[in-house]
């Protein structure tokens, strides 16, 4: 059975959805700290699991025939720079605790999660290849790139099955993103909805790699799909989708509501988008396991909007 730890979340939310409709509702344990998405929590079987927790952990493996572990719990960027040995505590403990488990046997795949985030000022902005320079300036990013050594490290060691995508900005209508930088991809929607403008927290010409969630949960559940011979990234594939900048998401967005306005008011996160990379090289993952991703911008323009009205005018 599998576990998704960390079910909650922005991810974890679509991820958990997806895969009951993949294997089977009971066969797909959702935990996180808390049941702040009543919604899932009472979509199919979940537990309150501390992701810091190994005894914790293992019990639930234990108890549910855990075979297969998604662990998408993590602070975030923004709040990484809040809160940094909070963030170190989480990101890193909960991998370790994944790792051990699986190193024992007890667990045969794991999935944990990167972002573009583990690059930094150094590395090379566009078209950002899987080798290159990693000199992240954010604890999120720190804690990304180091993870990403030990997940190849208990692979070549031990021969652990884990597999790992850098995650671009990931835009989504269902949960909300918890404390990115790339949250404003989010905010901009429900605000042209709920008040026909909005103040952005990055400047206009910020351009980043983003993705529509249906395009990373496809790369996700691919990704685990493959054949264990046809990955020769065991630290963490490069993933893109479409890179763009808050004033071009506005006009896609005004595109479809002609009374939208915009307002920017760059923030602490604007030094953090600044060290991040315009746009990824992605073509390991299309040569190893068939990536290609559905959305552009506009497409998901319509889709964030459509959906989103839905649940304002519900
Ligand atoms: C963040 N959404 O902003 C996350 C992601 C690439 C960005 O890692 O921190």
């Amino acid at each position: 059975k599998i576990l998704v730890i960390g079910a909650c979340g922005q991810i974890g939310t679509e991820l958990t959805t997806k895969l009951r409709e993949l294997h089977g509702t009971d066969n797909v344990i959702a935990s996180d700290i808390n049941t702040r998405n009543l919604e899932l929590v009472n979509a199919g079987p979940f537990e309150i699991l501390d992701a810091k927790n190994f005894n914790a952990i293992k019990d639930c493996c234990v108890n549910h025939e855990i075979d297969t572990i998604y662990l998408m719990a993590a602070l975030l960027s923004a709040t990484g720079e809040k809160y940094p040995m909070e963030a170190w505590d989480l990101n890193m403990n909960s991998l370790f605790h994944v790792l051990n488990l699986a190193k024992t046997g007890q667990i045969k795949k794991v999935f944990w999660p990167s972002s573009i985030a583990v690059f930094g000022p150094t590395t090379p902005r566009e078209n950002t290849p899987q080798h290159t320079i990693c000199e992240p300036t954010t604890v999120y990013g720190i804690t990304k790139q180091v993870g990403e050594r030990w997940c190849e490290y208990y692979h070549e060691k031990y021969g652990v099955d884990v597999r790992s995508i850098r995650y671009p900005g990931i835009i989504s209508h269902k949960a909300m993103p918890g404390g990115g930088t790339t949250d404003y991809a989010v905010e901009i929607y429900h605000e042209a909805i709920k008040e026909g403008k909005y103040e952005c927290f990055l400047s206009e010409d910020t351009s980043l790699p983003m993705m529509f969630m249906d395009d990373a949960i496809k790369a996700t559940t691919d990704l685990m799909a493959a054949p264990s011979e046809s990955i020769s990234i065991r630290s963490s594939y490069n993933l893109s989708a479409i890179s763009f900048t808050p004033k071009d998401i506005f006009e896609s967005i005004k595109a479809e509501m002609p009374e939208f306005t915009i307002t920017y008011q760059p923030d602490f996160r604007q030094a953090i988008a600044d060290s991040w990379p315009s746009s990824i090289d992605d073509s390991v993952a299309r040569k190893d396991w068939n990536w290609s991703h559905d959305f552009d911008l506009d497409t998901m323009t319509k889709e964030m909007l459509s959906q989103l009205k839905k649940k304002y005018t519900a």
